[in-house]
């Protein structure tokens, strides 16, 4: 009796402990370069599950990162009626946003992202429409 309780119990810390090495191995990050005019992530896809995606803003102005889930081209967002900013809720499913990140300054922002196409903008009037958008893949 002793001895199967002593087996099952070495047998659960195993567990345990693949678990949280299971765990470790799928937290990922995304580290998103934002400039002017330009946002490059230094991957195009990752896996399904908790993100950090890690802006650093290497630019003079003042930068963010917009984490849209949408089937629309990077280049075919729906534009409010300024013309100079993405309508994001017409463009797609809003999951996360880093805002406001100064010249020189690294934010970061862990998401649950769900498998599927995201496309990352700097929505701060002008910047889409200079380029500042790129496009990520979740599976
Ligand atoms: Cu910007």
């Amino acid at each position: 009796m002793f001895q199967k309780v002593l087996v099952l119990g070495i047998g659960l810390s195993l567990l345990f402990l693949m678990a949280s090495c299971t765990t470790a191995a799928e937290a990922s990050t995304v580290r998103v370069t934002a400039n002017e005019w330009s946002l490059a992530p230094d991957r195009s896809s990752v896996r399904a599950g908790q993100v950090t995606l890690e802006a650093m803003n290497q630019g003079r102005a003042g930068h963010e990162v917009v984490v849209l889930k949408t089937d629309l081209a990077a280049d075919a967002l729906k534009l409010k009626a300024n013309g100079a900013e993405v309508d994001e809720s017409a463009s797609g499913e809003v999951v996360g946003e880093v805002e406001d990140i100064g010249s020189g300054q690294t934010k970061s922002v862990t998401l649950n992202l769900a498998p599927g196409r995201y496309v990352l903008t700097c929505n701060i009037l002008g910047h889409y429409h200079a380029g500042m958008v790129t496009v990520l893949e979740v599976s």
